[in-house]
């Protein structure tokens, strides 16, 4: 202990903290926390472009499970901190916020949601090697779990300047070892959309058939994003963009009505999504709805008797992107994902409400279609609203208020229960057989619900499958929906293992996430994992979720000893098979549906399965018409 200076013990200190609580830092060790050390590593290089050293970032990932994360920036200062006596890489990869401290006044705002700083990803990584270019040469230090390992060296003679992160992240600490290349790409990508002209690649060396190389660069920024999001949509207007400086907070925004019915905004703070929204938001929305009607006052689109337009009436069908970046940024709210700082809304109103104001005095025709289709969305909510009253009423004349075929089950604690919906009456019954009448409650649906991705609210509430389920989920729908009242926290959807329960399943998939959003993002919709196979030989029954268990259970004996039974539908199992595979908690499987990590893509995926346009669809099915599995044809 005597070699020990008082910095060493704060290393110490600091590093035992983290990898005591990395939840604290990292939010948690599951797949989430794994990918956060890459953002935070990202993050830093990402700083490094917005004060105009970095253009390029490489992220590799290794089959050894490391990663690593290259920029072209100055590279992290080698000099002595006489403070630390240590040289500021050192500091900075050891010691806790010493990044904070370190950057303050070298950049002008900095990303990153949890900004723990790189000491963190250090602290919980089995080992990390950090290279730095500078100064003509090439230097490189390592560590083990935080410590180092190896003193800072300079390896040989270099030219350029540049980081290079390189980590293994450690399997005392996280669940999940292995980084998905889905949710680094999604990442990336819009890391690459919000930083105009960054250049970011993501390279993946574990495959076997060889590496895979993806590139991201837009020189459009947040435009390209906008673009990107509508590109299987048809578009209503250009896409309108508008930038601006004041107060040293950069504002951008790029936002395009479509001909849907779905409002797409994404707002950003510092390259962060906030989720929860703020001042940014409030400001843009604001500007765009004040604007949309003061021109139709103006040109006598809204006559005096009517109603203005709401701000949802506004944005119906607008794709928008709302991107700011700011010195201090207060995140606030539930998720730590809504933007506090006040002045913000004004600066974004008054650049939105000059821009959206200029455009439409130049573009009367697109002016006017705007109004008009936001007119309609007022028209369809004001039918809606009828529409909601009177099943209100209907449901108070009917005595219970619930739908007469859900089945109910006899827990009140939301906690506790959980709906099925069940494709037909049926399946219906067999659930019924099968079901715990305690928490489990059954709701067959007859055939196939509206496809809502090409509906409006009115249409939809005259639809009886989606009125029985709204009732049912206790959540009311539209303006009125909430969250907290929802009467089940596992809503499981139960189809066939034939295409047209894919279909069934696809359909009420797209209702909760064009609907009722919040249901998913809380993880209350889950998937039913029935058996593809069920097997018998003599007594002994198994059942088989795909081929490899099937041949996993004939162990290598002769497959003809067995009797096979394929299920395509829930109906060819009794009540008690059904319990046994798919509902009872104790053995069943349910898969969990989330999109936290790829919001965008799940945005654009229904839109390609769901929309107006036929091609894309076309192009999606032939591009994976040959990965499909269990096809009945
Ligand atoms: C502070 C000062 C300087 C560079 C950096 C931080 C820096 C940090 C990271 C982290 C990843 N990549 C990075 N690139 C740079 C440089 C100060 C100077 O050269 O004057």
């Amino acid at each position: 202990m005597n070699d020990y200076t008082g910095e060493q013990i704060e290393v110490l200190k600091g590093l035992e903290a983290v990898r005591k609580r990395p939840g604290m830092y990292i939010g948690n060790t599951a797949e989430r926390g794994l990918h956060q050390l890459v953002y935070e590593a990202v993050d830093n290089a990402v700083d490094e472009a917005l004060a105009g050293y970095a253009r390029r970032i490489a992220v590799i990932l290794y089959k050894d499970g490391s990663v690593s994360v290259e920029d072209d920036g100055r590279g992290i200062p080698v000099d002595m901190i006489a403070e630390e006596k240590l040289p500021a890489v050192e500091v900075v990869m050891t010691i806790l916020h010493a990044g904070a401290k370190f950057g303050k006044g070298g950049y002008k705002v900095s990303g990153g949601l949890h900004g723990v700083g790189i000491s963190v990803v250090n602290a919980l990584s089995e080992w990390m090697v950090t290279r730095v270019h500078r100064d003509g040469w090439e230097y490189e230090i390592q560590f083990e779990r935080g410590q180092t390992s190896q003193k800072l060296k300079k390896l040989r003679r270099a030219e350029g300047a540049g980081t290079y992160q390189w980590f293994k992240p450690d399997p005392q600490v996280f669940e999940t070892l292995e980084f998905s290349w889905k949710i680094l790409e999604n990442r990336l990508r819009e890391l690459a959309f919000l930083n105009r002209g960054l250049a970011i690649t993501l390279r993946d060396e574990r495959p076997e058939e060889g590496p895979r190389e993806k590139a991201y660069m837009y020189e459009g920024g947040i435009v390209s994003f906008v673009e990107w999001l509508n590109e299987n949509k048809d578009s209503l207007t250009p896409v309108i963009s508008t930038n601006g400086e004041r107060d040293d907070v950069v504002i951008e925004c790029a936002f395009q009505w479509q001909d849907g019915y779905n409002e797409v905004v994404y707002s950003y703070a510092n390259n962060i999504n906030t989720i929860e929204g703020g001042m940014h938001l409030t400001g843009f929305r604001t500007a765009v709805s004040g604007k949309v009607n003061e021109y139709g006052r103006k040109r006598g689109m809204l006559k005096e008797a009517d109603a203005n337009l709401s701000t949802d009436d506004c944005m119906e069908g607008l794709t928008a992107i709302v991107s700011v970046k700011l010195q201090e940024p207060q995140f606030e709210g539930q998720t730590k994902t809504k933007l506090g700082n006040a002045k913000i809304r004004p600066i974004v109103y008054a650049l939105v409400s000059e821009r959206l104001d200029f455009f439409m005095e130049e573009n009367p025709k697109f002016a006017r279609a705007i109004v008009d289709k936001c007119m309609q969305a007022q028209r369809a909510r004001e039918a809606a609203k009828k529409a909601r009253d009177l099943t209100r009423r209907k449901n108070v004349l009917e005595g219970s208020g619930l739908p007469g075929k859900l089945v109910d089950c006899k827990m009140q604690d939301p906690a506790l229960s959980e709906l099925f919906l069940v494709e037909g009456d049926s399946a219906g019954g067999t659930a019924k057989g099968g079901r715990d009448p305690n928490t489990q409650a059954i709701l067959p649906l007859r055939g196939k619900i509206l496809n809502v991705e090409k509906a409006r609210l009115d249409k939809m509430l005259s639809n009886e499958e989606i009125r029985t389920m709204i009732t049912a989920l206790g959540t009311g729908f539209g303006e009125e929906f909430n969250a907290d009242k929802l009467r089940y926290h596992k809503i499981i959807i139960m189809t066939d293992a034939d295409v047209d329960g894919s279909h069934i399943r696809t359909l009420l998939l797209t209702f909760f996430y064009r609907q009722m959003k919040q249901l998913v993002e809380r993880g209350y919709v889950y998937i039913a994992q029935p058996p593809l196979y069920g097997v018998k030989k003599g007594k002994k029954q198994w059942w088989a979720f795909n081929e490899a268990e099937l041949n996993g259970i004939f162990d290598g004996a002769d497959a003809k000893e067995f009797t096979i039974q394929q299920f395509k539908g829930l109906g060819e199992m009794d009540a008690e098979q059904l319990a046994d595979t798919t509902m009872d908690p104790q053995s069943r499987r349910l898969k969990q549906v989330t999109l936290e990590e790829a919001s965008e893509e799940a945005e654009r995926m229904f839109t390609t399965l769901m929309g107006d346009k036929v091609e894309p669809r076309k192009l999606f099915i032939q591009e994976h018409a040959r990965t499909v599995r269990n096809l009945d044809l």
